[in-house]
């Protein structure tokens, strides 16, 4: 009993940063866990499917040269990559228990040129954006937001790979930004796969950015003070990054016969979503179409339906 308890202070001595900060550590998919890379033992003899990373300690710099993958942009001595079907669920694990509650959750994909993604560096790389969640309910200053739902889902974050990309070899990036306190904090960290099964949809010109690159310092979403006077009344919130994958003209026109009713929802809970009756709009591919505190268009247009996510986010796929 007193060697436990005296070891619990010895580990929570030494390592006093890494309870306030962290990354992600390990991931599943289809069945299978990958552990990540572990920052703080030697790299000797690591091997993983994600790319090493440096520091538990946040990124507070937007145009910071490791805000990529949270590392200089290489590969491990003995990277490996994980296969993932398109359209599967890909779920990323950050330490428990994630203390960031304010702030958005985004993850990206980038294609690597050739037959591996393996001695690729991750800052040479143009990324796309797959999924998004920002602020959930509420306001700025005290509502729900996606992080607070990370930490409720044992600290982690389900992304689904769509099924229209193409398939190839891709660095996935899941990210959560921390806006607890000015600056805003990064947490992005990065593994390889190699996405089997996908589709024709490549991602638009203003759907493809580098990192850096992709944000700024002053971007709203990032240059955002959550306790100011404004925040307390704000209840929307600008998410970070280009416009999601398929949200920007690479849909299908919309059908000439407008749908006469909102797409119904498969969702099997009771999370209702506040449709507008008076909803004209059509949601393109991957658009949001529904959740709690959602109030836009809820058609999608065809042949994709809306289908629930979460209790927050319904999209059109
Ligand atoms: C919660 O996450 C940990 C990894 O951080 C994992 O080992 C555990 O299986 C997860 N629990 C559930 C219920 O998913
Ligand atoms: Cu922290």
């Amino acid at each position: 009993m007193f060697a436990f308890t005296a070891l619990l202070a010895l580990a929570s001595a030494a390592l006093p940063s890494v309870l306030a900060h962290g990354g992600v550590l390990s991931y599943s998919n289809a069945g299978n866990w990958y552990q990540g890379w572990a920052p703080y033992n030697s790299p000797t003899g690591q091997t993983t499917i994600q790319r090493p990373w440096s520091t538990y300690n946040p990124i507070t710099d937007a145009t910071d040269s490791q805000i990529a993958c949270n590392d200089d942009g290489t590969s491990g001595a003995l990277q490996l990559t994980a296969t993932v079907a398109a359209g599967s669920a890909i779920t990323a694990y950050w330490n428990q228990v994630w203390p960031h509650a304010i702030g958005p959750m985004l993850t990206y994909l980038a294609q690597c040129p050739g037959s591996s993604c393996t001695g690729v560096n991750s800052n040479s790389l143009k990324w796309f954006k797959i999924d998004e969640a920002g602020l959930l309910s509420g306001t700025v200053y005290d509502g729900q937001w996606a992080d607070g739902k990370m930490i409720a889902d044992n600290s982690s974050w389900t992304t689904t790979i769509p099924s229209t990309v193409p398939s190839g070899n891709y660095l996935i990036r899941f990210e959560t930004i921390a806006l607890h306190s000015m600056p805003a904090q990064f947490y992005p960290e990065c593994a390889q796969i190699q996405i089997t099964g996908g589709g024709s949809l490549a991602p638009t010109a203003a759907e493809l950015v580098s990192f850096p690159g992709a944000y700024s310092n002053s971007d709203p979403g990032i240059n955002i003070d959550v306790y100011s006077n404004t925040a307390q009344a704000q209840t929307t919130y600008v998410i970070p990054g280009p416009p999601l994958y398929g949200s920007s003209g690479s849909a299908s026109p919309a059908p000439s016969t407008t749908p006469s009713a909102p797409a119904s929802h498969s969702s099997a809970s009771s999370a209702p979503t506040s449709a507008p009756s008076s909803s004209a709009g059509t949601v393109a591919q991957y658009g949001q179409c529904g959740g709690q505190g959602y109030s836009g268009p809820t058609a999608c247009v065809s042949p994709f339906t809306c289908t629930a996510q979460n209790d927050y986010y319904s999209q059109c796929i």
